[in-house]
């Protein structure tokens, strides 16, 4: 992260990094999101892991994309973002949640830009930040440092042009001291988008970072309904904050490297430490003979 990225975030509240992923990597992940999106029509998929994908489910089970493999394992920490992560949030942070977004196919009802985040005064319970005080989207630099409580990557697999919709912000507001207005947090259409609301173009490959403190949102689709735009969304946390209430099961996608491993640790103070890793090691495995137990018992009684 050069020196003019550094000085456009802690301005803006976000950065594109153009050409983050390579054709071969836009290509698999269309591929595999398109295979997934043929079976689950939702235009969303993954989840915050706020849910689990069924009542009965495990815990250590919310929907990810991480389980659509290949290139979704290797954006856990993709080369080109690394740097950028490790500046935003300093060394060990983690990742906390990911989903993926297809705005065009959205419906009309659910097409309203919603700007939420938004520095000091974000949060409450009308903020779609989380129900709490708001505390979680902090935003600070000081002692040459930047402190973020999240940060979003965006990866696009669409050229999206800035009147179609996509990603939008009120540059700035991650360091405002005053709540964004309510009367400007909706617009239903782009006419009604405030004009200190700014809307990034990007192409297929490009990365927005931007930090869950800004307030921003998604404007309405407009772009013709045979042009989709497809997002990837990565979210990052240092590692003693958890944003949400489900954690990674590392142990699910046995392709891993030791490092992505470290990155799906739960929160702690400590992060990826000799001291914490064997507690969280054997959570993951006691779920795994869990598992094991509960398809015994079930294979015991189909045959009763
Ligand atoms: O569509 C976008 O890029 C914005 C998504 C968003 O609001 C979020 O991830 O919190």
């Amino acid at each position: 992260m050069n020196e003019e990225e550094q000085y456009l975030f802690d301005l803006r509240g976000f950065v594109v990094v153009r050409n983050a992923l390579t054709p071969a990597q836009i290509n698999d992940l269309s591929q595999r999101l398109d295979a997934h999106h043929g079976k689950n029509k939702t235009p969303i998929l993954g989840s915050d892991r706020t849910v689990l994908g069924n009542h009965a489910d495990d815990a250590w089970s919310a929907p990810s994309l991480l389980e659509l493999g290949g290139s979704y394992l290797d954006l856990i920490d993709l080369p080109a973002i690394k740097p950028y992560l490790t500046k935003l949030l300093g060394d060990h942070y983690r990742l906390d949640h990911d989903y993926a977004k297809i705005d065009s196919k959205m419906p009309d009802r659910e097409k309203t830009l919603y700007l939420h985040g938004g520095g000091q005064g974000a949060g409450g319970p009308a903020d779609l930040v989380g129900p709490s005080d708001g505390g979680q989207c902090f935003y600070r630099y000081s002692n040459g440092r930047f402190f973020n409580g999240l940060v979003a990557v965006a990866f696009e697999l669409d050229d999206v042009q800035a009147s179609d919709g996509g990603f939008a912000c009120v540059p700035g507001s991650h360091k405002s001291n005053i709540g964004l207005p309510k009367v400007w947090r909706h617009s239903k259409t782009q006419a009604e988008l405030p004009d200190f609301v700014q809307r990034i173009a990007a192409s297929a490959g490009d990365a927005i970072i931007f930090t869950e403190a800004c307030a921003h949102g998604t404007v309405p689709w407009e772009g013709p309904p045979s042009r989709e735009r497809r997002t990837l969304f990565y979210k990052y946390c240092p590692h003693a904050v958890a944003w949400s209430p489900c954690y990674y099961n590392a142990n699910n996608y046995p392709e891993l490297t030791d490092e992505q491993r470290q990155l799906l640790m739960p929160p702690s103070a400590y992060g990826p430490h000799a001291a914490t890793q064997h507690i969280w090691q054997r959570a993951q495995d006691e779920q795994l003979e869990l598992q094991r137990l509960r398809a015994e018992l079930a294979k015991t009684r189909t045959a009763d």
